[in-house]
């Protein structure tokens, strides 16, 4: 009998901007993997800068880690966005090429979709109008963050099934298959691999009330270590030099977890750069933790700070002091890590922003010799902060949930321009102050 055909599609972005942050589809990858031998399975990444039919004189800039530029095409914004003066884009390969593609290799019998950011979804709507018409007959299932954050949207958007959080019961009926939970992701799926991804383990212990972790994975859970050094040999054999880990908490508990995990990778001579864009918690980067990540390749290093205000940070869960921030950054520094490749992430929009002190908190990273980023905050359902704003907020409507649209209509343009623009300053500064 002929297996199913099934297709794994990484859908485009539709944003203000976005960036190749070292994006990849991991839970579909990690889904697909389980299915490899029951089924005729085919790939398509929207967001695959590497992809054979991108057009050779696209020229996008990629930097020495693996991050760079995605294909862009300005569109017109959704009304909800029309008093935001930035242009609007779809991010990703042409609709074109996804036609090409599926009438050479479709029909197809499934089509699994990756969802990541809530208001991501008309990326995720895009394709699902473009396989009914493709390929009528196959059925779509939706299964990431977008699908378990909002599960009643997605069920709205043409899908046939949305798996919702970590519970993949509900695929294995509808595909009437018992996958093999052993295999590992479907990485061999990409035709050009540079940039490959490992999580460590699953949830956080921390419960900062701006963030959906604790909804999307309630239990803090190692995975286990043979597993992820097989999926990191994997990688490097299908020619990945640069990983990222999407941990949230990669660095608890990290005596029985990260430690073992890199002292395998140093007495195995595994060579790959790790990188952190996930943000790390500061407060876990003691002496010998900087030591061991910086000799086992790490090269850079997001650390969550959000603000220096002590109240704040009380406020919104306490998951890291300045005192420690300085401390863990120190540590690094000593290890031997590179200061242009430390960032202090800090949230900007957050509706206690009163609190938070965003200039002073600017200043005071930029003065310990690191990069600053801001990110602005997302009002997210069911994190505590989201919920505070509900009266204020459509939170039903994901779009609503854009981190730059937030920001703007709550501090207002001009305000937040000139926060940019400062951090831009600062970082330029550090930029001159340090070349070699
Ligand atoms: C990695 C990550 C990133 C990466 C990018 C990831 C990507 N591929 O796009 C980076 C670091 C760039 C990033 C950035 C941001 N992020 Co982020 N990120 C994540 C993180 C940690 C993982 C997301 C992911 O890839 N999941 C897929 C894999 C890893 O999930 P998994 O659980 O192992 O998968 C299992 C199941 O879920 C299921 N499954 C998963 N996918 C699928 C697909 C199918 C078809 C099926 C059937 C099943 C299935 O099966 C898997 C196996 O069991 C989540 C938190 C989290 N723990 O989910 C936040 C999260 C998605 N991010 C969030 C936020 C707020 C942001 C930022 C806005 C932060 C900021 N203020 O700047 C930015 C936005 C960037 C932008 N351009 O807008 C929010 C969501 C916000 C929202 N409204 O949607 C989250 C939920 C964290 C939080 N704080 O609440 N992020
Ligand atoms: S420490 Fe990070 S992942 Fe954990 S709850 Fe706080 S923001 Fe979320």
């Amino acid at each position: 009998m002929n297996k199913p055909r099934i297709l794994l599609v990484n859908p485009p972005i539709y944003d203000f901007s976005a960036h190749d942050f070292w994006l990849k589809p991991y839970g579909l990858l990690t889904v697909g993997g389980y299915l490899r031998n029951l089924a005729e399975l085919s790939l398509f990444d929207y967001l695959d800068r590497r992809h054979p039919l991108i057009p050779p004189d696209s020229r996008l800039k990629i930097d020495r880690f693996g991050r760079g530029q995605f294909l862009a095409e300005t569109i017109s914004k959704p009304s909800l966005f029309s008093s935001i003066p930035r242009y609007y884009h779809r991010y990703g390969l042409p609709r074109q090429v996804f036609r090409e593609f599926m009438a050479g290799k479709g029909p197809f019998d499934h089509v699994l979709v990756q969802t990541v950011m809530t208001y991501w979804y008309p990326g995720v709507r895009e394709v699902i109008e473009d396989i009914r018409e493709l390929s009528p007959r196959a059925t779509i299932i939706l299964g990431g963050v977008y699908a378990t954050l909002c599960p009643k949207h997605a069920r709205n958007q043409g899908a046939d099934l949305v798996i919702e959080g970590q519970n993949l019961a509900p695929l294995w009926d509808h595909l009437g298959m018992r996958p093999d939970l052993t295999a590992l992701p479907y990485w061999d799926g990409y035709k050009n691999l540079e940039v490959g991804i490992l999580k460590l383990a699953d949830g956080c212990p921390f419960k900062c009330t701006y963030c959906s972790v604790p909804q999307i994975h309630p239990r803090f859970e190692a995975r286990s270590l043979d597993r992820s050094i097989e999926e990191l040999k994997y990688l490097v054999r299908l020619g990945v030099t640069q990983v990222a880990f999407y941990d949230d908490a990669l660095l608890y508990n990290s005596h029985h977890i990260l430690f073992p995990f890199l002292e395998k990778v140093l007495s195995e001579n595994i060579r790959v750069q790790f990188h952190t864009p996930n943000a790390l918690n500061a407060r876990f980067i003691d002496k010998e933790t900087a030591a061991l990540m910086v000799r086992a390749g790490f090269k850079t290093f997001y650390l969550g700070f959000e603000s220096n205000a002590y109240e704040w940070q009380k406020k919104t869960g306490g998951k890291v002091y300045s005192d420690e921030f300085t401390e863990a950054v120190w540590n690094l520094e000593t290890a031997g890590a590179d200061l242009r490749n430390i960032t202090a992430y800090l949230i900007v929009g957050h509706p206690q922003g009163n609190l938070q002190n965003v200039e002073e908190s600017m200043r005071f990273a930029h003065n310990l010799g690191i990069r600053v980023m801001l990110s602005e905050f997302s009002p997210i359902p069911g994190t505590p902060d989201g919920e505070s704003l509900r009266a204020t907020v459509d939170l039903d409507e994901p779009l609503a949930h854009n981190k730059v649209f937030f920001a703007h209509s709550f501090l207002g343009g001009q305000e937040l321009n000139r926060l940019k623009i400062l951090y831009k300053q600062l970082n330029q500064m550090s930029s001159l102050l340090q070349q070699p």
